[in-house]
């Protein structure tokens, strides 16, 4: 596999050829919500005819960073909060990479959440699954930033004092420009909606339900589930600020109170990063990638930089 050859090549792809050839057991438990978020990430690729070699999912640390390691493509297993500024460089270099990031409501929320925020503003053109099970998964069950108030955990036996954090709001505010939410026991629209998030030229931010039945509740801790979209009670415009910002409020509330709501939240068309970077001048023509590549390159800043410190 080279780094460009199949890039734009069309053809028809079978979902599988996003399985490793050496399949890694996944180590993912019985029931587990991930397996959810594999399946779909694996149907939305194929339909949408991407070569595993046109693909970069970088993932943090969790059981939700193990995805990289079950999904053919390149991969990058970073570090705990990290997915997003690795990603962030991968896609300025190579910008012909369709780069997918993607971690666990602790490692996003939480230890990331900073890179989370200024990558939205920042509107890269990327998709970032978080897979939220309200609880840190790998490190055996501890309290996350999206656990309810009055969680008990090992690190708060008497229950959690502090209120979680409002995933989709926080994207809004923050400026990611498409904005959704899935369940991975909804595995068809959790497909279409990864469909729309790859398209999508900008930040594309998924708040992902993946339930976890070792540490949290049950594997049907989010059914039933409702689409909005299907449903005559939010029947809202999904380009509209704050009619996506009440939505987004009233869908985190209800999701404490046992309701899970799911769906297309905001969308906008608002150029990416690497759009308002071209358009100023300020993003090279050549992307990185192919400098890189080019024997015949003149690397002059590289070149005057090492004379000068010589
Ligand atoms: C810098 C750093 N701090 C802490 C850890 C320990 N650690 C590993 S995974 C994890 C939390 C995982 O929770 P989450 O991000 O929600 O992912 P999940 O396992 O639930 O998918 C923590 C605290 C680490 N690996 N690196
Ligand atoms: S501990 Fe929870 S999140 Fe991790 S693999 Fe098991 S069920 Fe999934
Ligand atoms: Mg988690």
């Amino acid at each position: 596999m080279s780094a460009f050859s199949a890039i734009g090549e069309e053809r028809e792809i079978d979902q599988n050829e996003f399985t490793p050839g050496i399949e890694p057991q996944a180590t993912w438990c019985p029931g587990c919500g991930d397996f959810g978020v594999l399946k779909a990430l694996k149907g939305a690729m194929a339909e949408l005819g991407k070569n595993p070699d046109e693909v970069l999912l970088v993932t943090g640390i969790g059981c939700s960073g193990k995805l990289s390691s079950y999904f053919n493509s390149y991969g990058y297993h970073s570090i705990h909060g990290r997915s997003l500024p690795v990603a962030r460089a991968a896609k300025l270099a190579n910008p012909d990479l369709e780069v997918v990031a993607a971690g666990g409501d602790g490692d996003g929320y939480g230890i990331g959440g900073n890179h989370f925020m200024h990558t939205a503003r920042e509107n890269h053109d990327m998709t970032y699954i978080v897979f939220n099970n309200e609880i840190f998964g790998l490190t055996k069950g501890q309290t996350s930033p999206t656990s309810p108030k009055g969680h008990k955990s090992k690190t708060q036996p008497h229950g959690s004092a502090k209120d979680p954090v409002r995933p989709l709001s926080m994207s809004l505010s923050a400026g990611a420009s498409y904005v959704a939410r899935t369940a991975a026991v909804n595995p068809n629209q959790a497909k279409e909606i990864i469909k729309e998030a790859v398209e999508h030229d900008g930040f594309a931010h998924i708040d992902f339900l993946t339930q976890c039945p070792t540490w949290n509740k049950d594997a049907r801790q989010y059914v039933p589930y409702t689409d909005i979209q299907q449903d005559d009670e939010f029947d809202f415009d999904v380009t509209d600020r704050r009619e996506a910002a009440d939505a987004m409020y009233d869908a985190e509330s209800r999701l404490y109170e046992g309701e899970v709501l799911t769906g297309r939240f905001y969308r906008d068309d608002r150029p990416s990063y690497s759009q308002e970077k071209q358009s100023t001048g300020e993003m090279p023509e050549t992307p990185l990638a192919e400098r890189y590549f080019d024997d015949d390159y003149e690397w002059e800043r590289s070149y005057d930089f090492m004379d000068r410190h010589r």
